[in-house]
């Protein structure tokens, strides 16, 4: 994995491409239109960038199509497509303090953060699909009567991907790994939040000699664009990350033109603290899994369960952490906590911190905005939360830790299951027979134990119940861009 540790001072990054790019061209709009992104951080434009919807994805959706039907990419040497894909990591990797400037410019993540963890995964998920793309085989199978029967692991064809803007690049990784590695050919729209790096990556491919047409990346608005590629009859797939809501209407949207589906949602993750846990170890995990990215993490742990006897010592703790935790300028290399997105998700963040006020929450941290300008919120704690209150029902996806008392095991599974989501758990014990049980019970697509938010290319990652459906990562992300055939031949 690419480590070094962060420049002292830290370049501006390069404003270089806010168009589409199809086909290989960075073109405008069709109908000339743009939108703003801005910098959380200060409010200020960043840029315009094209506003693509229907037409521009109907562009991509045909250069896509032709390029896969040529064969050019799907049918490639394997060997040779993932030499490609290497190739655009180690390009990734030359630019990395740039890029992950870019990506703490228009996100608003901490400099360091993007530095040492999205820009570091990034680059690892491109080389784990890389080294698949020339191990992707079917089998053959010992079938009844004369018959010599096989099957071949094909490309699922032109995938369409929309992403969320809490991991720009990370995501854009985590769709075009597989889906190179696989053959396919793809469409992109990134978060209207987020469009800049995604392009930066579009450019970076090209120059790293992925033919034209293979990657495809229109920004624009949900269901406009979003909405376009999730109908457009071309495309075979469509994989997204975002909320359950949109999850929702993507899978209904996709039944028309019987799309393959892969979802990857919100969720409402427990994390359970046991008595008998390493109690500092717990509260650095508990703290970095909710406050990680300004809480914007799908999977952050944001329903704290911890057992009675040791509560108020774990507390009092995080207290402490947050009474330190430094807000500021996200380009400053010792900053730890950015703002969020966009005014959208403030507003959202700071309506359940009232929500939580109201319905009988105690806060003992935070609260309230930070500043005056710029989307920051303060690291939010609520303790004697109860299951049925909405800041433990609902993804709040900002710093506002929930902490709920338990006190007995019985009850824990029952509590930490209940709720519509499954992405993901964590429990701190040192017992490692209640860590298996513990795990074994949650319905959560991962369950960390005395750790959290550890990812790794390799591991897959998705939800059940509402987070999602599919896996993404690891083998199991790659068999969501491969269609399985099965060829079977008389012998004679
Ligand atoms: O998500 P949306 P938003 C959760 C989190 C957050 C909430 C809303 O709770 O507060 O969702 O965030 C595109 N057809 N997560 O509004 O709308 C959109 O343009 C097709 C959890 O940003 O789901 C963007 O590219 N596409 C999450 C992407 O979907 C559509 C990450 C996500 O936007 C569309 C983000 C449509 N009809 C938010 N509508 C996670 N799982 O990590 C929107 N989009």
């Amino acid at each position: 994995m690419a480590t070094a540790t962060a420049p002292v001072k830290i370049q501006r990054p390069r404003i270089q491409q806010t168009t589409c790019f199809i086909d290989g061209q960075w073109i405008p709009a069709q109908s000339g239109k743009t939108f703003p992104t801005y910098n959380p951080a200060t409010e200020e434009l960043i840029a315009d960038v094209a506003e693509g919807d229907a037409a521009d994805i109907d562009l991509a959706a045909k250069a896509a199509r032709k390029q896969f039907d040529s064969g050019e990419w799907s049918r490639m040497d394997a060997r040779d497509r993932g030499r490609l894909m290497y190739k655009l990591a180690d390009l990734l990797e030359a630019e990395i303090d740039e890029l992950a400037a870019l990506e703490s410019l228009d996100n608003g993540k901490p400099f360091r953060d993007a530095r040492n963890a999205d820009l570091p995964l990034t680059i690892d998920c491109l080389r784990y699909y890389a080294g698949y793309a020339d191990k992707i085989h079917g089998s053959t199978i010992p079938i009844r009567g004369n018959y010599f029967c096989y099957t071949r692991k094909e490309p699922v064809g032109v995938v369409g991907q929309i992403i969320p803007w809490n991991f720009p690049m990370l995501m854009t990784a985590w769709k075009w790994g597989p889906a190179l590695a696989a053959g396919c050919t793809i469409v992109m729209k990134p978060a209207e939040q987020t469009p800049l790096s995604c392009l930066r990556m579009a450019r970076l491919a090209q120059k790293a000699g992925i033919p034209d047409g293979v990657i495809n990346v229109v920004p624009g608005y949900g269901p406009s664009a979003g909405g376009a590629i999730v109908k457009h009859p071309l495309i075979d797939k469509v994989a997204f990350t975002g909320s359950t809501e949109v999850g929702k209407i993507i899978m209904r949207e996709a039944a028309a033109t019987m799309k393959r589906v892969t979802l990857e949602l919100g969720g409402k993750s427990p994390n359970i603290v046991l008595e008998d846990a390493d109690l500092d170890a717990a509260v650095a995990g508990a703290h970095f899994g909710l406050y990680f990215n300004q809480g914007q993490c799908c999977c952050a742990g944001s329903r704290l369960f911890v057992q009675e006897k040791i509560h108020d010592k774990f507390v009092d703790q995080i207290v402490s952490m947050n009474k330190i935790r430094k807000l500021g300028d996200p380009l400053d290399p010792t900053t730890e906590q950015g703002p969020q997105v966009d005014k959208e998700q403030f507003d959202k963040i700071l309506g359940y911190i009232d929500s939580g006020k109201r319905e009988g929450a105690k806060c003992l941290t935070g609260g309230n905005r930070h500043g005056s300008r710029g989307f920051f919120v303060e690291p939010t704690l609520f303790t004697d939360v109860k299951d049925e209150m909405t800041i433990a029902q609902e993804e709040i996806f900002g710093p506002v830790m929930s902490v709920l008392k338990f006190k007995s095991l019985d009850e824990i599974a029952a509590r930490a299951n209940n709720t519509p989501y499954g992405l993901a758990a964590a429990v701190w014990t040192r017992d490692i027979q209640k860590a298996h049980a513990l795990a074994h019970k949650l319905r959560a697509g991962t369950v960390w134990v005395n750790c959290y938010d550890v990812f790794d290319a390799a591991a897959p990652f998705g939800g059940f119940k509402f987070s999602g459906q599919g896996r993404e990562l690891g083998e199991e992300g790659l068999k969501a861009y491969l269609e399985n055939k099965t060829v079977t031949v008389a012998m004679g």
